[in-house]
């Protein structure tokens, strides 16, 4: 992240990821940091392969913030989130969300209804994913008997998340709590692919954070985006090789292609994406918003 977070006055920055930025509320009384709040704001920056891009998307900050809310809505029945108010300054208007501080737990809940990804790698090598046994001969792209909880390492910025065996969620966590994080995120999963499968998206897996409220599991950060979960165009799914990203795939295309003159392996910064490529990744942001919640963006 090469360049500083916005500075909103009222608010103290506390921490950013690759394209996501938290601050504090001031309190106006002691101008200090309330500790009860946190404002969670989606940059419009997009990541592939593993880096920023320096072109921004636009309103991508804004639609999956959007999307964000409405699976909270569409999950309420299923577990509370954190979500305060969308009442914030007019710089982050619309990407910008009040939540409820909570007690984070150290786990990345992962669930995956399809092979692909890390989990492929794990199946190839040992016939089974974070230690659930799966039937032989998957290939790519296949979808599972049924979702799986493939917990991981909540790693630095900048570093890979690291499997961890469910047991070590037990170690951390206790059985009990190691349970209910784990059903719950197979639930959030499940849900949503009964939701998406339905406006022809796939979610072929997903993380979520969760943190505790009292001994209440409260859903936190963002929710089933395409920033959190893979989204695949069900028409376009056929196991058997990588699948069609929803969101990026024209970036990586173009990436990949020789028009970008860039290689993954360079060690160079990726060069700025044309603009036919952003409007048509923009489209894509929006239109999966639009299937999904079935409203205009
Ligand atoms: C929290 N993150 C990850 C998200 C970033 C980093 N409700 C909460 N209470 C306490 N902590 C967090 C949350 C939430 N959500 C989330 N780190 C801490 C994260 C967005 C941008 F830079």
């Amino acid at each position: 992240m090469p360049d500083q977070p916005q500075q909103l006055p009222g608010f103290v920055h506390v921490y950013s990821g690759k394209v996501r930025d938290l601050y504090a509320p001031l309190d106006p009384g002691s101008g200090q940091p309330r500790e009860d709040q946190l404002l969670l704001v989606a940059s419009d920056r997009i990541s592939a392969f593993d880096v920023v891009l320096d072109s921004p998307i636009p309103d991508k900050g804004e639609v999956l913030t959007r999307l964000s809310l409405w699976w909270c809505s569409q999950l309420d029945d299923l577990v509370p989130n954190h979500v305060v108010s969308t009442a914030v300054p007019d710089a982050v208007r619309g990407r910008g969300v009040l939540v409820e501080r909570l007690r984070m737990l150290a786990v990345e809940c992962v669930a995956r209804a399809y092979l692909t990804g890390g989990g492929l790698g794990e199946y190839t090598a040992t016939g089974a994913v974070s230690g659930i046994p799966l039937p032989p001969g998957l290939v790519d792209g296949d979808r599972l008997p049924e979702p799986i909880f493939t917990p991981s390492t909540k790693a630095p910025v900048g570093e890979h998340d690291e499997p961890i065996p469910y047991a070590v969620v037990e170690a951390e966590l206790g059985a009990d709590l190691a349970a209910r994080v784990r059903d719950l995120t197979v639930a959030i999963l499940e849900r949503g692919n009964r939701i998406a499968a339905a406006r022809g998206i796939l979610l072929a897996d997903t993380k979520v954070e969760f943190g505790m409220r009292g001994d209440e599991v409260v859903l936190a950060d963002e929710v089933l985006t395409p920033d959190s979960s893979r989204f695949w165009p069900a028409d376009e799914w056929e196991p058997g090789h990588p699948q069609t990203s929803f969101d990026k795939q024209y970036v990586r295309d173009w990436l990949t292609s020789p028009a970008s003159g860039w290689s993954k392996s360079s060690g160079e910064p990726p060069p700025p994406l044309p603009d036919d490529v952003v409007a048509r990744t923009r489209a894509k942001y929006v239109e999966a918003y639009e299937r999904l919640t079935g409203e205009r963006f």
